[in-house]
């Protein structure tokens, strides 16, 4: 029996224009290396790494394999005060390539298990200190930090809070953020304008009292949002707020850790430590659903107290710390180290710069940006119907040309592998060239 569907009514697809989308559908049934590939066999050349997950392409060998082995082996195990050998050693690997400082890893199944996670554990550090009044979360705008109910609050992307308005959790300020074409575009990886902004963090500290706040919550590079990379110093000034009032930094590195910034994370790049680090996607190179919070030693350490047979934080998902999720997380570490992943990543950054760069003379590009192997070409919007020209041009690459390129509204956003061929990556920019010509 074939397992295609003979009616592709009954998905609910995710972020999707479902009628339209159900018009003249775009499925994909398998995949190797770069490509996708769809039933009648075509082969699609892949310019966003899946969902900024499959960093060292799709299907790996060594991953496929790995997970093969474990699901025969051990295919669950519950993960309440028992758990799998997979889990503890994929932590302690973690933790390895992590700053110096990071003591252990919370498993989640996603990157907005691991926001929520990390805001609950943000809380729950402050209340075992003695200091429960710190409730105060932050965030910014334009931040993605996934759907559930807190990250939705501590996000600040418009049409994903619309219509939740009064239910987000109480007690949530944002940060502006810093896209601002007047100073900042076509900035060259770090925008030389901006760091000011880390300031409005200082201005909620004093409208509030900063013994209120409990942390804060940023991307390192805003992903989701069309890529914003932080302003030159603006990372650090945030971070000497926060010491002075007792803030914790959480930094959503879902998009940024496993080598999308050159090094194993964003923290690493940018030589600014969080408190808190919240990942997902390249932690398994979204071969199975995984994410892992990973948390400095004093916020471990805070926990670790009272009655040892007590449980010290009441959190957890059914499939934390999954077996072959983590059996997956293994091979995909072992790969990232024996291919040199991430010095592989680093080395196509100035490549990919220059070539997204060459777009900033179109006459319909109002902007590129970039930092690492993440990559944005801003198009201006049609008049009185903004999104429309990006999901034209992201169904005639699909349809016309064999590229999956994303679009966020007019903004195409990039994703390339972190081990991209360089001739494969030129030849699809000039493909995406010709279509963001032809359209109109
Ligand atoms: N935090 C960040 C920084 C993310 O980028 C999430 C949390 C949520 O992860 P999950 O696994 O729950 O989706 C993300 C996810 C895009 C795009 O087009 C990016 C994400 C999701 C959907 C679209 O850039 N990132
Ligand atoms: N809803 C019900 C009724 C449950 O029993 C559980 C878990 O046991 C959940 C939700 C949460 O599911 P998960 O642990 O997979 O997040």
């Amino acid at each position: 029996m074939s397992a295609a569907a003979s009616n592709i009514d009954a998905f609910w697809m995710p972020f999707t224009a479902n009628r339209d989308f159900r018009t003249k559908p775009r499925i994909i049934s398998g995949a190797s290396g770069h490509y996708y590939t769809t039933a009648d066999g075509t082969r699609l050349y892949d310019t966003f790494s899946g969902l900024w997950t499959c960093g060292i392409g799709h299907c790996h060998p060594k991953v496929v394999a790995a997970v093969q082995r474990q699901v025969a082996e051990l295919d669950y195990c519950i993960g309440f005060q028992v758990s799998n050998d997979k889990a503890f050693a994929l932590a302690e690997r973690v933790i390895d390539i992590a700053p110096e400082g990071f003591s252990n890893c919370f498993f989640t199944n996603s990157g907005s298990e691991s926001v929520d996670t990390a805001l609950k554990i943000a809380l729950a550090y402050h209340r075992a200190r003695g200091e429960g009044n710190r409730t105060r979360l932050i965030g910014r705008e334009k931040g993605y930090h996934g759907v559930n109910f807190g990250g939705m609050s501590v996000g600040g992307m418009v049409p994903n809070r619309k219509v939740f308005s009064p239910n987000l959790i109480p007690g949530v300020d944002h940060l502006r953020h810093t896209l601002d074409l007047q100073h900042n575009a076509f900035s060259r990886g770090q925008p030389e304008w901006g760091m000011h902004l880390a300031g409005d963090l200082e201005r909620l500290a004093g409208l509030h009292d900063g013994s209120n706040i409990a942390a804060v919550i940023v991307e390192p590079v805003a992903g989701s949002a069309g890529i914003i990379p932080p302003p030159v110093g603006y990372l650090e000034k945030m971070r000497e707020i926060c010491d002075r009032h007792g803030i914790l930094l959480i930094f959503d590195e879902v998009i940024t850790a496993f080598g999308r910034v050159g090094k194993a994370f964003g923290a690493e790049r940018f030589g600014v430590k969080p408190d808190i680090i919240t990942t997902a996607k390249g932690l398994t190179n979204g071969v199975i659903p995984m994410g892992a919070v990973i948390v400095r030693d004093h916020v471990y350490d805070a926990f670790m107290q009272g009655p040892p047979h007590m449980i010290e934080f009441f959190h957890g998902y059914t499939y934390s710390g999954h077996p072959v999720a983590a059996a997956a997380g293994l091979a995909v570490l072992d790969v990232y180290k024996e291919e040199g992943t991430f010095e592989q990543a680093a080395s196509l950054e100035q490549t990919f710069e220059d070539i997204l760069h060459s777009f900033a003379d179109h006459d319909k590009v109002i902007d590129v940006r970039n930092f690492g192997l993440m990559g944005a070409i801003e198009l201006a919007s049609r008049d009185g119907a903004p999104g429309a020209r990006g999901l034209e041009i992201h169904k005639k690459c699909f349809w016309d040309e064999h590229l999956v390129v994303r679009n966020g509204m007019d903004v195409l956003q990039f994703s390339p592998f972190l081990n991209s061929d360089v001739d494969e990556m030129q030849r699809s920019f000039e493909v995406i060239r010709r279509v963001i010509d032809t359209v109109d």
